[in-house]
């Protein structure tokens, strides 16, 4: 079973990783270097059944990346929490106003000026995707802004015009804005790749993660690099074929125990196939109804503290 290979990684990490302190002063267990491969042929995703995921969350991520949007405020209007706590401890450590989690993510869904002071992430993701910031030098020498670069457009433009370039990337690490971000990118690269001819020809995609939370990150991260590759996929006219995944640091952290034993005890079910039930115009108009899942019967979700 494709799981299987999580799984395995996942008792790697947990039986053999380096114990290591970490930023967020949890601590981790931890391996350099790792690749998962899933072969999305026929539709098949690499949605985990060991533990429900909830891939319409990570689904209305990757359309909010697309976007272009930095800021939670959408993402909380459609009830997605998963980046909650970072603007929030921002929010507790420049004001020092002790509002707790719930009511700061109320004030933000209530108060649009309030959402548009402390929601933001900085220039994360969908800023790097779609609006990347280049500079013009003008004739003193100094610099003024230029026109964003819509790396998400380019690259189905390069995937149409010139297939077999090895130069079809999406990056999200800009160097110049890292200090701005609540967090520096973690599925940072994307590759994508074309291999066969003509009615065969499949989209191939890369992810390359400098970091990455096993327990929690992992499940999304592999199911919303799918998503993308079979949306850009069904837009230039190719079929979906490999996704190949790469972790640098790739974790599990101590307080995750009760989670990785429940999972690593679970055997998958069956393995889960995505529709995209509608031919979009442009890779920025799909809808959340545009995909629909089957043969999803999952374990029971495994609730588990996310590291801040
Ligand atoms: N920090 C850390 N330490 N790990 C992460 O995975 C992570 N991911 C981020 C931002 N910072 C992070 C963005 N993505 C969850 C999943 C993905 C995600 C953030 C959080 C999460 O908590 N998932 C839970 C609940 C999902 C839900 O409530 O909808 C899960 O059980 O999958
Ligand atoms: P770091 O910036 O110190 O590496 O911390 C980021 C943490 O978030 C790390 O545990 C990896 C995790 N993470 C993922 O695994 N996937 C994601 O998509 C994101 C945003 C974070």
């Amino acid at each position: 079973h494709p799981e299987q290979q999580y799984l395995d990684l996942m008792r790697h990490v947990w039986d053999n990783g380096d114990k290591r302190q970490d930023r967020t002063g949890i601590g981790t267990r931890s391996i350099f270097g790792a690749t998962l491969r899933f072969d999305l042929s026929g539709g098949a995703m690499p949605l985990l059944t060991t533990k429900r995921v909830y891939w319409k969350t990570a689904t209305r991520e990757m359309l909010w990346f697309l976007t272009g949007s930095t800021n939670i405020r959408p993402l909380v209007l459609q009830g997605v929490k998963i980046w909650n706590e970072w603007p929030h401890a921002r929010y507790v450590n420049e004001t020092g106003d002790a509002l707790s989690l719930e009511a700061f993510v109320e004030r933000i869904a209530a108060d649009e000026k309030f959402a548009a002071r402390w929601g933001d992430l900085g220039p994360v993701y969908g800023k790097q995707w779609v609006d990347w910031p280049t500079y013009d030098r003008t004739q003193d020498g100094s610099y003024r802004a230029g026109n964003g670069i819509n790396q998400v457009a380019q690259v189905i433009e390069s995937l149409s015009n010139n297939p077999f370039s090895r130069r079809h990337i999406i990056e999200g690490w800009n160097v110049a804005e890292l200090d701005r971000m609540a967090l520096p990118p973690c599925h940072k690269t994307y590759q994508f790749h074309v291999s066969g001819r003509g009615k065969e020809a499949r989209l191939n995609a890369l992810l390359y993660q400098r970091s990455c939370d096993v327990a929690l990150g992992l499940p999304f991260n592999l199911w919303s690099a799918a998503l993308l590759q079979r949306m850009i996929a069904q837009q230039v006219g190719l079929q979906p074929g490999e996704l190949v995944w790469n972790g640098g640091d790739t974790h599990l952290y101590s307080n995750h125990a009760d989670l990785i034993e429940t999972q690593l005890a679970r055997e998958p079910q069956g393995c889960p196939t995505l529709e995209i039930v509608r031919k979009p115009p442009t890779i920025f108009d799909y809808k959340i109804e545009d995909f629909a899942v089957s043969g999803y019967e999952p374990h029971p979700p495994i609730q588990a503290a996310v590291a801040v």
